[in-house]
């Protein structure tokens, strides 16, 4: 495909524009693990698309659900009317998740849901009779989407630099990230619980009665795969309980089995008060993301007037009648072909495999979790990313799609991906990665 002047309309989001339309990456179909470009050429997918096809591409029981539901019916109001898929799924997902993670609020994306939890964070508060409770607290290096609810508490400075003033009443964790102690970690790092003890510092600074809540990745994506220290989500979890604030788990990349499990939380074994999800929720076929809520954050919040409504939030396509038959089908083939324990299977495998690369000179450190890993490499001087892109075109021409954010090259294939496909990943990274 080439780009004339007709070509310019689409406003491409988180890409350099003017450079890929002079070089584009143009995908026209997929299947299975690999995508097929316009000129015919074959991807195999080391990133789920963007973390999002966990089951693998064109998987025809997803498909399939959505063609039914097509002819069904496209479109239902979400406010003051329903449809049966929504209370399917968040009955599906009640039972999926944690513990008293039982209640369910549609939304359409990762951006969405965080916004709705930090807004159901606060409201909780209010309901409650807790109004001074409205801080709310993030981390450096997080990736909470880009609203402005999930900017403001997000930590990727080039991310909120050019859209300030965020929200006020906000503050941040110290990141985990630590290379002179943890470089080369297989799974979570031994160091850096103590950077949990931080929230120690905010609550004293600004007193726990201030604070609403506290939200966090369980493992940081989008900054580079940033895997949890031992014991720290575990600390994290105690300092909230014992100061009376909620804890977020914005799992829209861990859920769905990334980590080997249906969730982080289910993995680490901690309970949060809320979770936020899209993503693998409907295998990427169809936007969706969702907020679960607590028994004892939905208690509190159903009270008043029975005829009156309790949030006033919601979005015009929340549990969108596709979007519900995309997820019901995402969580049968989960469950069908036991995909949530394949990765888990597969982890040691794929842990052996990306640490072989640790040979070449041009890398810092190698770290993986689950079905997740990155290799973050050393900044080219003066030319910062630089070095990880080149890689990802090289990468690209070899066959291979990964990420790369900063200096950090960031994996995350398909759970149905196969050791022989595992190896051809290492395969052409050490290739490129010999010459970088
Ligand atoms: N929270 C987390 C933890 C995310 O990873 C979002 C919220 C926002 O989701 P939406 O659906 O609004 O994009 C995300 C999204 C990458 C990459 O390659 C990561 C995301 C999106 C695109 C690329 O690191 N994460």
């Amino acid at each position: 495909m080439t780009f004339e002047k007709e070509n310019d309309a689409y406003w491409m989001p988180f890409t350099p524009n003017r450079a890929f339309k002079k070089n584009p990456r143009i995908l026209d179909s997929s299947l299975g693990m690999y995508y097929t470009t316009t000129e015919g050429q074959k991807i195999l997918d080391g990133c789920a698309g963007l973390w999002c096809v966990n089951a693998g591409h064109g998987n025809k029981k997803i498909n399939e659900a959505i063609k039914t539901q097509v002819d069904r019916m496209t479109y239902s109001p979400s406010f003051q009317a329903g449809h049966k898929l929504a209370f399917e799924l968040a009955e599906r997902l009640a039972n999926l998740m944690p513990d008293d993670l039982n209640h369910v609020f549609f939304t359409n994306s990762g951006s969405e849901s965080v916004d709705t939890a930090l807004k159901i964070a606060r409201a909780y508060q209010k309901a409650r009779g807790k109004p001074e409770k409205i801080k709310l607290i993030g981390r450096e290096r997080g990736y909470h989407g880009v609203n402005f609810g999930g900017l403001s508490v997000g930590g990727i400075m080039p991310n909120r630099q050019a859209f300030g003033p965020l929200l006020p009443e906000v503050d941040h964790l110290p990141h985990t990230h630590d290379l002179a102690k943890n470089a080369f970690s297989k799974g979570q790092p031994e160091h850096g619980v103590d950077k949990a003890d931080r929230l120690l510092d905010l609550i004293a600074l600004h007193g726990a009665n201030t604070i609403a809540a506290v939200i966090v990745e369980p493992m940081a994506g989008s900054a580079g795969v940033l895997v949890p220290p031992k014991g720290y989500l575990e600390r994290l979890r105690k300092i909230c309980t014992d100061n009376d604030i909620l804890l977020i788990f914005d799992e829209v990349i861990t859920a769905f089995g990334r980590m080997g499990d249906s969730s982080a939380a289910a993995h680490f074994n901690i309970q949060p008060d809320m979770m936020t999800m899209a993503k693998g929720l409907t295998n990427g076929a169809v936007p969706m993301g969702a907020v679960m809520v607590s028994d004892k954050l939905h208690g509190a919040l159903m009270n008043g007037p029975e005829n009156m409504i309790e949030l006033f939030h919601g979005y015009t396509y929340s549990g969108h009648p596709l979007a519900c038959a995309a997820g019901i089908a995402s969580l049968d083939v989960y469950a069908e072909e036991g995909l949530f324990e394949r990765a888990a299977r597969l982890a040691p495998y794929w842990q052996k495999a990306i640490h072989s690369l640790r040979r070449h000179d041009c890398i810092l450190d190698i770290r993986n979790i689950g079905l997740v890993g990155a290799i973050e490499l050393k900044p080219i001087e003066g030319k910062p990313s630089v070095r990880a892109f080149d890689a990802y075109l090289k990468a690209f021409q070899a066959g291979l799609l990964i990420r790369t954010t900063a200096d950090i090259i960031a994996l995350s294939p398909p759970l149905i991906i196969t050791e022989q496909q595992i190896d051809t990943i290492v395969n052409i990274l050490d290739d490129i990665l010999a010459k970088a």
